[in-house]
């Protein structure tokens, strides 16, 4: 480790995490991890950010049983007591904000304010488990037998595997987590490679609840380790009732198939490739906000990102015009910095895929007007965000690139931007601009889009925790966070209780014994 490293600021947000930059991957009541060290370097400047030891697969057993026997005592705690240490949970986070924040920022490159608004979603969604911790409601429904009581109740399910991408490296594990504690279950979080210093922050947060509590800190448990080995274990593993996988299509599907092998409950957040029409009545200024901020935020890695923009031919022209105009602007540079617009891709490799998927659009016949250059900004993954012109039966049209690439194309009828909209394998958000009521009716009815998300007058990211979030077709057919997401994370048990005093069947069969 250098002078610089240890002078530098991550230094000093690690320790105000309280933990330092040399960790072991594993938790499960106690640090551990002796497989494979992992050097953690940041797409901000290059640097090294610190060292992570991954777990190993006899390592994985033990956090795996650990996890599992905490669950036996954790689901007997009643669930407003649960609730009560997802509160303390929510106040350590928003102890934390900064620090966790400028972590976040350091190790996968998205601008400080978007790691701010990421950690706020973290308190968000542990406020509204707060509140479901008394809300856990079972349905009573009538009997058709006299003297006769039909009844569900809500059951805590087993440990819930967390597998989360590296753009949410924070805020997918609370997502789950956060439900997950009060509905009774404990988590195993398996965070991507690319963010193990986040999901140990995060971990040694709740390690910090639980204790106080005096609650087994293996509610909590963390096996940071490559996908195909330990992700692999996590989708085996009969003791994990839920996976919650949330990444590309091709690992949701594989995900998937293991899961179900073996009859395990499955929660899929896979990709988007999210479309905003706009209107030939849309307001101008809401649809540029929306675009633009849907396109680059997060450097258009989110799966919410903006990936394809429908404009009506009568204001093409003008809005590409002042679309081109924000995106000749943005600000590049240091995600730290309070006036960067967009900060680098997550590695090297991004900026190959971008690239890439830039060179393969222009082959396809795509026209570029913006972008797509690489940057060598201070060794960082810096790029300039790219605008292309396209017909909507490019092919390219069909895929998801994980990077700030947005496709312009034009529509003549309502009924036709609504085909170019659904048109795409994947289902996550979309979005119309526009102020013409029968449109947005359109767009939102049975006819409308075809996505988990369809929003009116505002973009296709940045959704809100309380409604429920997720996507149709190969997005997955998951929902986690707000509305009744939690029924996810419990089992269903349906009774019918007989204060009769005598036998009596249902569907009016009678038996002579
Ligand atoms: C993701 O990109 O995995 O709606 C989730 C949004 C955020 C969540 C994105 N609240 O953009």
């Amino acid at each position: 480790m250098t002078n610089k490293l240890q002078d530098s600021p991550f230094i000093k947000v690690l320790d105000n995490l309280g933990f330092q930059p040399e960790v072991a991957g594993g938790f499960a009541g106690e640090w551990l991890g002796s497989g494979k060290e992992q050097r953690v370097v940041s797409p901000v400047d290059g640097e090294t950010l610190g060292t992570v030891t991954n777990i190993t697969p006899a390592e994985f057993d033990t956090i795996l049983g650990r996890c599992h026997k905490a669950w036996l005592g954790w689901r007997l705690v009643p669930a407003p007591k649960r609730g009560e240490v997802v509160k303390a949970l929510g106040d350590e986070l928003r102890k934390n904000k900064d620090a966790l924040a400028r972590l976040v920022t350091l190790e996968m490159g998205k601008t400080l304010r978007e790691s701010l608004g990421e950690v706020q979603e973290m308190i968000d969604i542990c406020d509204f488990a707060v509140g479901l911790s008394r809300q856990l409601y079972g349905l009573t429904m009538p009997s058709e037998r006299r003297q006769h009581r039909l009844q569900e109740q809500w059951h805590p399910l087993g440990v819930v595997g967390v597998i989360s991408a590296f753009n949410f490296p924070a805020a997918v594990w609370s997502w789950n987590t956060a439900l997950a504690l009060v509905c009774g279950d404990t988590v195993l979080w398996k965070p991507s490679s690319k963010t193990p210093l986040t999901a140990i922050a995060c971990t040694k947060l709740a390690e910090k609840v639980l204790r106080q509590f005096g609650f087994d800190p293996a509610i909590c448990s963390l096996a940071i380790g490559r996908g195909s080995d330990i992700g692999d274990l996590i989708n085996t593993d009969p003791r994990v009732a839920l996976v919650s996988y949330t990444g590309s299509v091709p690992g949701g599907r594989h995900v998937g198939r293991l899961v179900q092998e073996r009859f395990g409950k499955l929660i899929l957040e896979l990709g988007g490739n999210n479309a905003i029409i706009v209107s030939d009545h849309a307001d101008l200024d809401i649809a540029l906000q929306a675009v633009y901020f849907g396109a680059i935020g997060t450097s258009g890695q989110r799966c919410t990102s903006t990936r394809r923009v429908i404009v009506h031919e009568a204001l093409y022209e003008t809005f590409v015009a002042r679309l081109l105009e924000l995106y000749r602007r943005t600000r590049i540079g240091s995600p730290l910095e309070e006036a960067t617009l967009m900060g680098p891709l997550v590695d090297a490799a991004a900026v190959t895929t971008f690239q890439e998927a830039i060179q393969n659009v222009q082959h396809q016949g795509g026209k570029l007007l913006h972008g797509g250059e690489s940057l060598p900004n201070a060794g960082g993954c810096y790029v300039t965000p790219c605008l292309a012109e396209v017909t909507s039966d490019l092919p390219m049209l069909q895929e998801e690139t994980f990077a700030p690439l947005l496709y312009l194309m034009k529509y003549r009828t309502f009924a036709e931007a609504i085909a170019i909209q659904n048109g795409v394998p994947q289902g996550l958000s979309s979005a119309i601009i526009t102020h013409d009521l029968v449109e947005a009716e359109v767009f939102l009815s049975a006819a409308g889009s075809d996505c988990g998300i369809a929003n009116v007058n505002t973009g296709t990211s940045g959704a809100e925790i309380g409604g429920a979030f997720g996507g149709e077709k190969e997005t997955g057919g998951g929902r986690e966070s707000g509305s009744d997401a939690w029924k996810a994370y419990m089992r269903r048990q349906t009774s019918a209780l007989n204060f009769s005093g005598r036998s009596e069947l249902a569907q009016g069969i009678f038996l002579e014994i």
